[in-house]
């Protein structure tokens, strides 16, 4: 996956307590669902909670880390509101560059994530070359992470095996960021035995 983090404005300023600000990943400002949680969701089979189309790569391509974007390219800045997921097979090997963003401003991520560990491939200024870039992935001893700070108008570079089912967030770890949208989540499917399937809620969880 090729993914943008950054800021952006909002579509809808009342939104936030009145503040245009808003925040994505590949141009998707994460809103949490408020009727069922998205685990349950998953669980239950239950539709209309989130939608599997959190993009692979950014909607647009453009010249991620240029400051004058804001200027040259003003109808970027809108990013719109979802409960966008990331539907991954049990299992799967994941890839992520993680490609910071200069709409409104560039500005440090510690991309959060929940449940696996992941290795740094690779970090890096400016916008990430596919071609040059993977020249220098560490696949010897890369750092074993669950955040990691994407250098500011940079990229990094994540790997981790999805063997854990259930839905597990990724987000931006400032605590002004998470509100804003800077988030995701992967939903990962149930493998084939039964120590990798989600297990039931338990009696207890707490009803709303
Ligand atoms: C959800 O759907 C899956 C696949 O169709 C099925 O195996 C499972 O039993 C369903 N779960 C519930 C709680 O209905
Ligand atoms: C930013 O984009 C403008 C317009 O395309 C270009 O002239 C400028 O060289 C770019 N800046 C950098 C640092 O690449
Ligand atoms: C984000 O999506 C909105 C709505 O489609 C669009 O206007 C905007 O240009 C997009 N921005 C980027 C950075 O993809
Ligand atoms: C998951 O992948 C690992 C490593 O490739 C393999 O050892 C394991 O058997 C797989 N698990 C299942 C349930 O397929
Ligand atoms: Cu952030």
């Amino acid at each position: 996956m090729f993914v943008t983090v950054g800021l952006g404005l909002s579509v809808c300023p009342t939104c936030l307590n009145g503040t245009p600000l808003s925040a994505s990943m590949n141009n998707y400002s994460f809103v949490n669902p408020t009727s069922l949680s998205l685990l349950q969701a998953f669980y239950f089979n239950v539709s209309g909670i989130y939608t599997p189309d959190f993009p692979d790569t950014p909607p647009v391509r453009f010249d991620y880390t240029n400051d004058s974007i804001n200027i040259l390219n003003p109808s970027l800045l809108i990013t719109p509101k979802s409960t966008s997921v990331k539907v991954l097979k049990y299992n799967s090997t994941v890839e992520m560059v993680l490609q910071n963003t200069a709409i409104i401003g560039v500005e440090n991520h510690p991309m959060h994530l929940h449940s696996f560990n992941f290795h740094v491939l690779a970090q890096g200024f400016g916008n990430y070359d596919p071609l040059k870039d993977p020249k220098k992935f560490n696949l010897v001893n890369p750092q074993s992470r669950n955040t990691i700070a994407v250098p500011v108008g940079g990229w990094a570079v994540i790997r981790f095996t999805a063997n854990n089912p259930g839905v597990w967030s990724m987000h931006c770890h400032l605590d002004v960021h998470l509100p804003l949208g800077l988030a995701t989540a992967f939903v990962v499917e149930n493998g084939p035995t039964k120590e990798s399937t989600l297990p039931p809620p338990p009696p207890d969880l707490p009803r709303c």
